[in-house]
């Protein structure tokens, strides 16, 4: 008889008030598509008709517009976690209308395990193949579809015909077991593999709702001179260790993190001479690693989601035989597990939204209070890497604000895990300083020039003792930008 097929808008009506939903999937590489939209729809006739509905959103990462733009439209999110990066979610946030609690990565999976955040009620999982005996086989993004799928009391397929079938055999996915079970995680190599190619589900708990959508992958701005150099640093830093036998002649696998920089520094590797072919183990696989792998320069690549572009996943799906032999995608709870990282020596690279001079990372918030998109994976990475780098330009918005301060605004990674930092001036290579000798490093290889003067009078002003903070200047040149718009007003009392 097989598994039974219902329309989207029947599919929406499973759903409740207040529900956990959680979403396949992880930014809007395989996350479903018509099912939020039509959940959206629901949620908006239920508001005309006068009566509450919102639910609780769990997903891998950030999603498609379907699922985070669509539904906060709508006011249909009560509370959201772990990442995001829509803009009308993340305004809805930083309003204070919807509640964000912004996770590690790789935890949120276990944390739902054990119970933190109450049962799942409906999971969502958008699939290139599903079976009468309840095979789901993922599409481009795994996220934590399989604890999803393990914990809901029902499971809506929505089967994609846009995705080919053959996708199956690209995945390895596995669900965990929970203290005092856990067992050590036998990946040894990049690799390595360790669980199944589909999840397996009771097929009494399922739903299909049959689709053919195109992914809403939107392409990469070109490199420019400023992420191009702060590639090229980067690069010639890795080479540098190599060079000294800190990093292995074979090298280590990477991770990068997302956007555009993440790709410039990649495209950097791939082109300098010294670095061998590398793998890459990471969550997000982006255009640039497709390229490097087509170029045979990444033997091999582990992650969680292929987040390219639109014409590079067509490219993957053409030559789907080639690229199944050089990807797996993973769980986050394993592609991020910090056990894996340690034990695999990743180089982890990604991005700051500000550094203080001590070495202090603030990656998600805008002057201390408004959220930008989460500390995604990047502190899983970060915490457990072989070395662990930042990179950011020395100044955003046209140079009126320094990405270099004298203390973050928030702290995301802290000085005790951050070893290297690299904008387009230089390196600064935080190994065995102090934090006086961290902060003469930092304002000297990555500062921007027209604050550097600034940052050495702040240190000059800074109170005896481990860390020259001077607590009534800490925040002199968040209080410029704050009051004049340009960090370069700043008045160090
Ligand atoms: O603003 O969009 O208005 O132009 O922040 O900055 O330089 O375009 O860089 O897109 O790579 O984002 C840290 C947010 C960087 C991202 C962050 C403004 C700047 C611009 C974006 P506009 P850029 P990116 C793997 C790892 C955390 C999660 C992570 C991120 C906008 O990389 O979310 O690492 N990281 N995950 O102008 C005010 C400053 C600013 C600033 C930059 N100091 N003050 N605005 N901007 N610095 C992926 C996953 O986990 C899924």
């Amino acid at each position: 008889m097989g598994i039974k097929r219902i329309s989207a808008e029947e599919a929406a009506l499973l759903i409740k008030h207040n529900d956990h939903v959680g979403f396949s999937g992880f930014t809007h590489a395989g996350c479903p598509k018509v099912v939020p939209l039509a959940l959206a729809q629901r949620a908006a006739d239920e508001h005309a008709k006068g009566n509450i509905f919102q639910i609780g959103v769990f997903t891998g990462a950030s999603t498609g517009d379907a699922i985070d733009g669509a539904l906060s439209r709508a006011d249909a999110i009560k509370f959201r976690t772990p990442y995001q990066t829509n803009t009308d979610l993340r305004n809805a946030i930083n309003k204070g209308g919807t509640s964000y609690f912004d996770l590690h990565l790789s935890t949120l999976s276990q944390d739902l395990r054990y119970g933190f955040y109450g049962e799942l009620d409906v999971a969502i999982i958008e699939a290139s193949d599903v079976t009468d005996d309840g095979r789901i086989v993922p599409t481009c993004g795994v996220g934590m579809t399989p604890t999803i799928a393990k914990l809901a009391k029902v499971v809506i397929v929505e089967l994609n015909g846009w995705h080919p079938k053959e996708l199956r055999g690209i995945h390895d996915l596995t669900d965990l077991q929970d203290p005092p079970y856990r067992r050590e995680i036998p990946v040894y190599s990049v690799k390595d593999r360790i669980g199944k190619d589909y999840i397996a589900v009771d097929p009494e708990r399922i739903v299909v709702v049959e689709t053919f959508v195109s992914n809403d992958g939107g392409g990469f701005t070109p490199v420019d001179e400023i992420t191009s150099r702060i590639g090229v640093h980067t690069a010639d830093f890795l080479v540098d260790e190599m060079r000294k036998g800190v990093i292995p002649e074979s090298f280590l696998p990477i991770q990068s993190g997302v956007g555009n920089i993440a790709n410039a520094v990649l495209a950097a590797m791939g082109d300098h001479e010294s670095i061998p072919d590398f793998e890459v183990y990471t969550e997000v696989i982006q255009d640039g690693v497709v390229d490097l792998l087509e170029k045979g320069r990444v033997s091999f690549a582990s992650g969680g989601t292929l987040t390219v572009s639109n014409p590079y996943i067509e490219r993957i799906y053409k030559n789907l035989a080639f690229f199944k032999e050089r990807i797996v995608l993973r769980t986050s709870e394993i592609s991020n597990h910090p056990e894996v990282i340690r034990r695999l020596g990743i180089i982890s690279m990604n991005t700051a939204i500000e550094a203080d001079i001590f070495g202090n990372i603030n990656s998600t918030h805008i002057t201390g209070s408004k959220i930008m998109n989460g500390i995604g994976g990047s502190g899983d990475f970060t915490r457990n890497a072989f070395i662990s780098i930042f990179l950011t330009p020395s100044t955003a918005k046209g140079g009126q604000i320094s990405a270099f301060v004298p203390m973050v605004s928030h702290v995301d990674h802290n000085e005790h895990s951050v070893k290297v930092i690299v904008s387009e001036y230089g390196v600064a290579d935080l190994r065995g300083k102090s934090p006086r000798e961290r902060a003469e490093c930092i304002i000297e290889n990555c500062a921007h020039p027209d604050y550097r003067s600034l940052l050495y009078q702040y240190l000059a002003s800074g109170a005896a003792g481990q860390t020259p903070v001077n607590l009534y200047n800490a925040f002199a040149f968040h209080k410029a930008l704050l009051e004049t718009g340009d960090m370069r007003n700043a008045v160090l009392g």
